[in-house]
């Protein structure tokens, strides 16, 4: 066993966390915050990214004195591959994600869909408009076929470039034909980048890192963009839905089933089975009272954003949630589901089925589901759980009492319908209240958690100063359940912490100064959101113009090091809580935070603690709408559904 924290509260924040860690210390248990104290000394060649190991004359490391790796490469260059490295992990994980989703929608298209089927219609005709698909008088299925056939075609295009990318503003478009980042196929993308980055290719570091960007475009506009619009066809597009957040949503006197990771296929197909009245009587059956399903990270976000299923906890919770000892089952998909699991799992009940083919892990027991027969294969999984309800210890049972209240599903779609209605559904409002210095900019907060950090605290402590001072702030991922834990998800929220400004907007369309847009591939509704803002007018005609800025304070994964780059590549400024392993090459360093001003508009900030990153975020915002011509203070008053009508010019 590794070292145990002492100082709980040094690693957890929230009321529920710091009684499941307590617990996991007292039992012994293991968990990433013990496991980084044995991590605590970190290599500084891998930190600062001059660790080289591409080839077999290596592992090379650079330093004053061995400047150049064994084929001569140099900081820049080990530095630069390996970013770009690190760009094309998370850009293939967003991109696999949203493949997996298409090809579901084309066997759905082809009478295949085996319990699965097109939930909204209406989502499906209304993307099949932005790609110029004739959608008048022809069925779903047919729809359906031809869509996806085109969003194959966006994974593997060889010269032509991504069709997804026609969705971001006009001058962008033009900024990445000119920059030449403007991304063919993202499987094309993702081998290119490979091979960029294969010993003795690519070696100039400019030209690797407008790749990485390049690349990165492919996830945001590419596989993410995708993965957003056909998991609403499939499952249906978010609308505002209540729900509660934390360990507490844990029920001592049900089966408790927890989802984990990002897909939502199965889990889908679970939050259905769990309302089967033969489910729930085979339930109370074996003693229970009933069936509490929740979620953990990105799949926990995606059932929540549709169904109002509760969220037990954010990534850094996997493991708490086992140590509740409540837990009858942990049904793991892919990313973010730590291989450590099944050991925790090993001092209870809980069994860790994993259920996606190319996701494995020692000690899980591996589910495959009948995709012919999905429903009823989500039935045998849950009956399975329920069996494993009588091998409870009710002595080692510990669930904290905490959560909160929250309202999640704000899809671009639904703010739109908020702001106007549903015959007059439009950005008008958002636009003309950010002009009239209501709402001062807007901040999408990103990202993980990370035990390298107090967890929640840097991304709590900068949502409660943004919103104090006017800015509407728009979260997906694990950033989101953070605010979601401290309670900021509702619009009693704005009338307590938000500030004047910002809580007239809120109250008048009845809204959180805190939306949740949803999970980590999701990060393509701020995109979409902030093209609205452009395309609505008043704003500037890029969003590289628009009052925005993009920040992941504690983020952990190489698919936040994509989410970053592309949210640059788009116009977006984007503030990190720590930097990326680039400090090697003072290069590359200068490369990402003042030459892709030029190249993008927008570029990296690195600001450790919360107080700067406010100040950085204020100071961007405020340089924005100074160059806008709206930095005049304006009078401020409440608005109703008459003024918002008044305003729609
Ligand atoms: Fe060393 Fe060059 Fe091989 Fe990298 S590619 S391991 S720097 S010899
Ligand atoms: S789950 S990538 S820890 S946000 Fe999307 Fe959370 Fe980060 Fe995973």
């Amino acid at each position: 066993m590794t070292k145990q924290p002492k100082n709980i509260d040094e690693y957890v924040t929230d009321a529920a966390s710091i009684e499941a860690l307590k617990k996991a210390r007292d039992e012994c248990i293991d968990t990433c915050f013990s496991r980084v104290e044995t991590q605590r000394t970190q290599c500084k060649f891998g930190k600062e990214g001059v660790c080289c190991r591409i080839c077999y004359m290596g592992p090379c490391r650079i330093t004053p004195k061995a400047p150049h790796g064994v084929c001569g490469a140099d900081a820049a260059t080990i530095v630069a591959r390996n970013y770009l490295r690190e760009v094309v992990g998370g850009t293939s994980a967003h991109a696999d994600h949203g493949r997996h989703l298409v090809l579901r929608l084309k066997h759905i298209a082809a009478g295949k869909g085996g319990g699965f089927e097109i939930k909204d219609e209406e989502a499906l005709r209304y993307t099949a408009r932005l790609y110029s698909i004739a959608e008048a008088g022809r069925s779903k299925e047919e729809i359906a076929r031809e869509l996806a056939d085109l969003f194959l075609k966006d994974f593997t295009a060889q010269e032509e470039k991504l069709k997804t990318t026609a969705l971001a503003p006009l001058n962008r478009q033009s900024t990445w034909e000119n920059q030449k980042v403007m991304p063919y196929g993202i499987d094309r993308m993702v081998v290119e980048s490979m091979h960029r980055t294969h010993m003795g290719v690519d070696h100039d570091y400019r030209s690797l890192l407008l790749q990485a960007f390049r690349t990165a475009l492919a996830d945001g506009w590419g596989g993410s963009r995708i993965a957003t619009m056909v998991s609403d066809i499939l499952f249906g597009s978010p609308q505002p839905v209540r729900s509660d957040a934390n360990l507490g949503v844990l029920e001592e006197k049900n089966v408790n089933i927890v989802v984990h990771g990002h897909e939502p296929e199965l889990s889908e197909m679970l939050a259905a089975a769990s309302c089967a009245p033969d489910i729930i009587e085979c339930a109370r059956a074996a003693g229970a009272e009933g069936i509490t399903l929740a979620g953990i990270c990105c799949t926990a976000n995606e059932i929540l954003m549709r169904h109002g299923i509760p969220v037990a906890g954010n990534f850094l919770q996997q493991e708490l949630a086992v140590v509740t000892g409540a837990i009858e089952m942990m049904v793991i998909d892919v990313q973010c589901c730590m291989p450590s699991l099944p050991e925790v799992a090993k001092a209870y009940h809980t069994e860790i089925v994993s259920t996606s083919e190319i996701a494995k892990t020692i000690g899980a027991v591996h589910f495959t589901l009948d995709e012919d027969n999905a429903f009823e294969s989500a039935k045998q999984l849950i009956k399975r759980a329920i069996d494993n309800f009588k091998k409870r210890d009710p002595g080692k049972v510990g669930i904290p009492s905490a959560k909160k209240p929250l309202i999640a599903g704000f899809s671009v779609a639904a703010i739109k319908y908020m702001l106007g209605g549903r015959f007059r559904a439009s950005f008008r409002p958002l636009n003309d209240a950010i002009m009239q210095n209501r709402i001062f900019g807007v901040a999408g907060i990103v990202g993980c958690s990370n035990p390298r950090s107090k967890v929640d605290d840097y991304t709590n402590t900068l949502t409660g100063q943004l919103i104090k001072n006017n800015v509407l702030v728009l979260k997906t991922g694990c950033a989101a359940i953070a605010s979601a834990k401290k309670g900021v998800l509702t619009p009693e929220a704005a009338l307590e912490k938000a500030g004047p400004g910002l809580r007239e907007v809120c109250e008048a369309i009845g809204i959180p100064p805190v939306l949740h847009m949803g999970s980590c591939v999701d990060n393509s509704r701020i995109l979409e959101a902030g093209t609205e803002v452009v395309l609505e007018g008043g704003l500037g005609d890029d969003l590289s113009h628009i009052p925005a800025v993009g920040v992941a304070p504690e983020w952990m994964s190489e698919k936040a090091v994509a989410i970053g780059s592309y949210f640059v590549a788009s116009g977006i400024d984007v503030v990190l809580g720590h930097p990326f392993h680039i400090g090697g090459s003072q290069a590359v360093s200068d490369f990402m935070s003042e030459e892709i001003k030029e190249l993008f508009g927008a570029s990296f900030y690195v600001c450790e603690n919360p107080q700067s990153a406010f100040e950085t975020i204020m100071e961007i915002l405020d340089k924005r709408r100074e160059k806008l011509g709206i930095n005049k203070k304006m009078e401020r008053k409440l608005m109703d559904m008459k003024d918002r009508r008044k305003l729609d010019v």
